[in-house]
């Protein structure tokens, strides 16, 4: 596998020589200046080429090429849309760039309540926490018919939390699940945004009346025009899965199990579309067999992401170490379906210092360089194995 690092451009104070001491050698970025919907120009796309390769790594992966919210809901102007949206991808292939992450996830992105957990030896990690989620979807969205989604078990522990969460908690609480996981990824609602919750209520009332099976149908008739441009340059698209990978909000959820990927290759069975392997992402799932999923699904997946995470009966999850038996079952499969495949590490703790530094929520340098040591120290392991048998 190649080993890669999500970069965040040029403001990133992770610099590419820095990457290059790690041992990166492939750059997973995007052109996250300009707004979601908008045509990426060629000479943009080409000036970032030639940074990345004037530092001795090259651009490996776009990540991501946002897929807007009216192409997902089919909106009076997704055509334009999908017509910018297939301009950005001619851009991209004259310049050489041919593996396009991106997601179909309506409104949110991937979803965290907590994004500085103790471990317990002085690192933090991310965390999900199901009744704190539910506390916002229930009392601070007050989105009609939540009660519904939730156990009265778990109702129980809202109203409980209700008790002792301060103004200054939900804040946090908002701040985390809606504002600072999604503005850095080109999401819906950013950092100067003033009233995030309005403007995330005005979102899902756009999805009123798009079940799985609209959203499904949407995402079809989006990849069946963008095909032919991929067809002409050789670019692989590949799909995020959901984060978490399950429903959420009463939003529709499209992308969370071997069934729904299966359906999705199927649909458009063409290799240009296929998926990007989060092994931590289908790991938060407690029905997700994921070394299994990886078997089935290697071939079709041009892009990987390194992580795991640890899920709790009660739909809790925590992000866990990357070395672990379950990613070593995924790195075998891939060394020997998909050798050269990009990968990147996913989501580092924070430690030794990384907390102080506003690095991106999971994208901190300390802890995603342990990870990529320890991913380097599996592959090598691996490969070894492979090549004496
Ligand atoms: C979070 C990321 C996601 C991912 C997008 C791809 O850390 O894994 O935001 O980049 O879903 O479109």
């Amino acid at each position: 596998m190649q080993k890669t690092w999500r970069w965040f451009g040029k403001k990133d104070t992770i610099t590419l020589p820095m990457l290059r001491q790690i041992g990166v050698e492939g750059i997973v970025t995007a052109l996250h200046d300009i707004p979601n919907g908008e045509v990426w120009p060629f000479e943009k796309v080409k000036e970032m080429c030639d940074y990345i390769s004037d530092a001795g790594l090259v651009w490996s992966v776009v990540e991501s090429l946002p897929v807007s919210e009216a192409i997902k809901y089919a909106g009076p102007e997704r055509d334009q849309l999908i017509a910018n949206y297939i301009e950005s991808l001619e851009n991209l292939g004259r310049a050489g760039v041919k593996t396009v992450c991106y997601n179909f996830m309506p409104v949110i992105d991937w979803i965290r309540t907590d994004l500085d957990h103790p471990m317990g030896d002085g690192t933090t990690t991310l965390y999900f926490d199901r009744i704190r989620f539910a506390y916002f979807d229930c009392r601070i969205l007050q989105r009609d018919g939540a009660e519904n989604d939730y156990t009265a078990e778990e109702l129980a522990k809202v109203a409980e939390l209700d008790k002792t969460m301060s103004e200054a908690e939900k804040n946090k609480l908002i701040d985390n699940i809606i504002v600072k996981t999604q503005g850095f990824v080109n999401g819906n609602i950013t950092e100067d945004d003033k009233h995030p919750v309005k403007l995330f209520k005005a979102l899902l009332k756009k999805y009123e009346g798009v079940d799985r099976d609209q959203l499904r149908a949407n995402m079809v008739y989006w990849l069946e025009a963008i095909m032919p441009v991929c067809e002409k340059y050789g670019i692989r698209m590949c799909v995020h899965p959901d984060d978490p990978p399950f429903q959420v909000l009463g939003l529709p959820r499209i992308v969370t199990d071997t069934e729904d990927i299966d359906w999705i290759l199927t649909a458009v069975d063409n290799p240009c579309n296929g998926l990007t392997f989060c092994a931590g992402s289908l790991s938060a799932g407690r029905h997700n067999d994921v070394p299994q999923m990886a078997r089935r699904f290697a071939k079709r997946s041009p892009f990987v992401h390194l992580r795991y995470t640890t899920p709790a009966g009660d739909g809790n999850f925590m992000e866990s170490s990357h070395l672990n038996k379950k990613l070593i079952e995924v790195i075998r499969v891939f060394e020997k379906e998909n050798p050269g495949v990009p990968m990147r590490p996913d989501h580092g703790k924070d430690m030794l210092g990384d907390a102080d530094k506003g690095y991106n929520p999971g994208y901190s340098f300390h802890g995603r360089m342990l990870a990529l040591g320890q991913l380097a120290g599996m592959m090598a392991v691996v490969d070894d194995d492979l090549n004496n048998k």
